[in-house]
């Protein structure tokens, strides 16, 4: 073979090796940086904590996903670590053989990687499943809509005799959803206008808000407190508005809620969807047929 490779001083172990301390030094500093939140955020691999009980199922899946990532690449760098020390090039008159090949090693590594996407994927769909899973059932529904550039939350049907008490954010002020701890609450979601997607990282969960369609998804939260929620969907010039305040309380204090809701007035006798009709796309008449909705 007429391969010839240019002649040049090798660089030195020792300060490939002190480069590398220098990079797992500071990135050993930048994850002591900060308090104790982000030390724990840093512990769950930037995952918040999840605070439903589907949450904990996606925050394990999370966790054994990025362990199996981690063991693959120790093993897939410790190799190529082996590999360029082991076969350097020694002096500078020879190369190392350039046409190895080894067929079991390249079988088991075609062969494994196949296995790991399977594995994966098994575990994915099993807990898409389960967050995604519907009780015919659910303790309260509430009906959200999404609509540039705020959402409104009603409490559909939670009212005295039937009302829907309902909450309604503007550009410049954000809503607050009330959720009653340790009940199980489906979310209809409804937008009058273009695609969102409504979110609470504590929950771990989102899901798209499309008009033409009712999504649904259903979650337990299990620790009062406060949480955020967004948009997480860019729907337009003000996507970054479309934030959110989440209040898991007591079910006194959500009874309580609701009925000052209604005593200000915030309420109605049907959910208020937004538009004429939420699941009207806009330009098109109520009576057009829908044929692209599958709902
Ligand atoms: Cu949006």
């Amino acid at each position: 073979m007429g391969l010839q490779l240019p002649k040049r001083a090798a660089v030195p172990v020792r300060r490939v090796a002190s480069g590398v301390l220098v990079v797992a030094t500071l990135m050993f500093l930048s994850a002591c940086g900060g308090d104790a939140a982000d030390a724990d955020q840093i512990a769950r691999l930037a995952m918040p904590e999840p605070i439903t009980e589907t949450g904990t199922a996606t925050y394990d899946l999370w966790r054994w996903s990025w362990l199996a990532a981690m063991v693959t690449g120790v093993i897939v760098w410790g190799l190529i670590l082996w590999v360029v020390v082991r076969y350097r090039r020694r002096n500078d008159d020879e190369i190392p053989v350039q046409t190895r090949y080894n067929l079991p090693l390249e079988i088991f590594y075609t062969i494994a990687p196949i296995m790991m996407v399977i594995v994966f994927f098994y575990w994915t769909v099993k807990v898409q499943d389960e967050a995604i899973a519907l009780e015919p059932e659910p303790d309260t529904v509430i009906d959200v809509v999404g609509q540039q550039w705020s959402w409104t939350f009603n409490y559909t049907e939670q009212g005295e005799g039937g009302a829907t008490p309902y909450t309604s954010g503007t550009a410049s002020q954000i809503p607050t959803l009330v959720l009653p701890v340790d009940r199980s609450v489906q979310f209809n979601l409804h937008s009058p206008d273009v695609i969102h997607n409504f979110g609470v990282p504590a929950f771990l969960m989102k899901m798209d808000v499309i008009p033409g369609r009712v999504n649904k998804f259903q979650v337990t939260p299990t620790t009062e407190g406060d949480y955020m929620g967004k948009c997480f969907e860019l729907c337009g010039t003000y996507h970054s508005r479309m934030l959110f305040n989440v209040k898991v309380v007591s079910q006194a204090d959500y009874d309580a809620y609701l009925a000052d809701l209604a005593d200000q007035g915030w309420v109605a006798d049907e959910p208020l969807l937004g538009g004429s009709d939420a699941t009207t796309q806009a330009g098109l008449d109520e009576d057009d047929d829908q044929e692209g909705s599958q709902e």
